[in-house]
Parts: structure tokens; sequence; C-alpha cells
């Protein structure tokens, strides 16, 4: 059982009115600031751990209908997968081109959409067949991408999110995303959960919790430990990957070549200062 007061002893990185998160460091905003914290700490159980593809160098990770699908990313081994969630089989792989690095992916309008980090395109297949149906372009990088009602919603790493029209891709609106007053950089992997959006913040292990009407972050899921930094390949190798079942109302998260996939249960609307916390057993 790790305590929640061990896993935070590290703080974060200030730095001018910005928080970053460390490795391996706690999931809460910086002491520095001196005032208690005020973003609830959501206690979680690991349900199950499946295999994944320790190769698989996440970047995006969907659930649909009882299958997986994932992006991952690295220049010649990028891909998009579908993924028997259960044994981590790969059904169907669709390989990108060497020079394109993956990155977030979501369902949207029936159709799978995959970022690349910097070649300004969004590749849209067919669910199933990963037959590539077309693109939209936008400007910048691209990170992590979510689908909240009918419109799509992607990080590029810095502390803003934006709202994007899925047909066309322009830019609806956007949101600055802060803990408390101070801006949260390194926005990643994205994923709708109960009216929140979750984001992988980069590098770590840490998930924000974010309102998406304010910006605002309201609590964390913190999974340090969930796979020893001692295990992974190297610092890369962080936590990046969300998924969600509605209807059984778990979350699966995974990691950049981690070799395993974490069935989680969440409790939103708790507030624990300690988690719940049994690989050991498993
Ligand atoms: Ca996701």
């Amino acid at each position: 059982m790790l305590t929640f007061s061990a896993v935070v002893l590290g703080t974060l990185i200030w730095m001018e009115n910005i928080v970053s998160l460390s490795p391996a460091r706690g999931c809460e905003a910086p002491k520095v600031i001196s005032q208690p914290s005020q973003e609830s700490i959501h206690p979680y159980q690991v349900v199950k751990r499946y295999p994944h593809d320790k190769q698989a160098f996440t970047q995006g990770l969907v659930f649909k209908e009882g299958d997986l699908y994932e992006s991952t990313g690295l220049y010649g081994h990028s891909s998009l997968r579908k993924v028997e969630l259960g044994t981590g089989r790969v059904l169907a792989l669709r390989r990108l081109d060497p020079q394109v690095f993956g990155e977030g992916l979501t369902v949207v309008k029936g159709r799978l959409m995959q970022l690349t980090w910097q070649a300004e395109k969004a590749l849209i297949y067919r669910p199933n067949s990963l037959q590539p149906t077309g693109k939209l372009r936008y400007h910048g990088e691209g990170w992590g991408l979510t689908t909240v009602g009918d419109q799509l919603v992607m990080s590029n790493g810095t502390n803003v999110l934006v709202w994007r029209n899925p047909d066309t891709f322009v830019i609806e609106k956007s949101r600055r995303i802060r803990v408390r007053e101070h801006p949260l950089q390194g926005l990643n992997e994205l994923e709708y959960v109960k009216s929140k959006i979750l984001a992988n913040v980069w590098p770590g292990d840490c998930i924000a919790e974010i309102d998406p009407q304010s910006g605002q972050v309201t609590g964390w899921l913190d999974l340090n430990g969930l796979y020893p930094a001692a295990s992974r390949r190297d610092d890369a190798d962080v936590l990046n990957g969300i998924a969600y079942d509605p209807e059984n109302d778990y979350l699966y998260v995974t990691g950049k070549r981690w070799p395993y996939l974490y069935q989680l249960a969440v409790d939103w609307k708790a507030n624990h200062q300690k988690k719940i916390f049994k690989s050991d057993s498993m």
C-alpha cells in the first residue's frame, strides 16, 4: 500500500507562474502556493490487468463497442491498431508513413480520427477495417484528441485546449487550463468522462480532471506507482493512454511501451488522501 503522503512528497516544479509536473512525483498543486489543496484526489481500484504490446509507444487510446483502438508514435513505428481487450492481441494494424509520428485518437461521427505530432494533419479511418477515408489539416502540433458532444477537443502540449469542428477542424473555442490561477502545461492524451475532460499531463503519471466550461482542474487521478518507474525502458515511457467504457464505468489506462493495460474503477465523487492500490497482488 502506498500512502498518498509517500507519493506526493515531491512537489511540482514551479517557475514563472507555470505549473508543470515532474515524473514520479505527486499530482498536487505546488506547496509553494501556500494554500491547502483544493483539487480532489480520486481513489481508484485496479480491477484487472491486461497484456499490452510493450513495443507500442502509446499516444492515443479510445474504447468503442468492446474493442480498444490505439494510436502509437515514433517515426518509423507509428500505427493505428484495433486491439482485443482481453489479450492485447492486435486485430488490425495500419502503419503510418515513416515520416509521420502518430498522436491522439478518438471516435467522432462513426469515424476514427488520428492526430499527427508535427505533420499538421488529422487522419480519418473506418473502424474495424482501419481503411483510410480522408484527412483534415491544422496548424501546429497535435498531441491529444477526444470527443465532447459533437465537437473535438485537442491538446498540443501547452496549457490550452481547443474545440474543433469535426468536419472542418476549424477552431470554435479554446480554454486555458488552470490549477487554481496557475496554467497547467503539458496537456497530452485526452478522454471525456462524466462531463469532465481527463488529460494525461506530460511528463509523468498524473491525470488531471478538467471542467470543460471553466478550464479549471477540479481533481487528480494519481497513477504514480501503477507501473513502477524501475521497470521502464527509459524516462520517456510515461503514462499516456486513457479510454473509457461508459457502459461499465471503467477506465482503461496504459503508457508508452508498458507491458500492461489497467482496468480501473474510479470514484470520481470521492476525495481521498489515500489511494487504493492493488497491483502487488496481480
Ligand atoms: Ca483517449
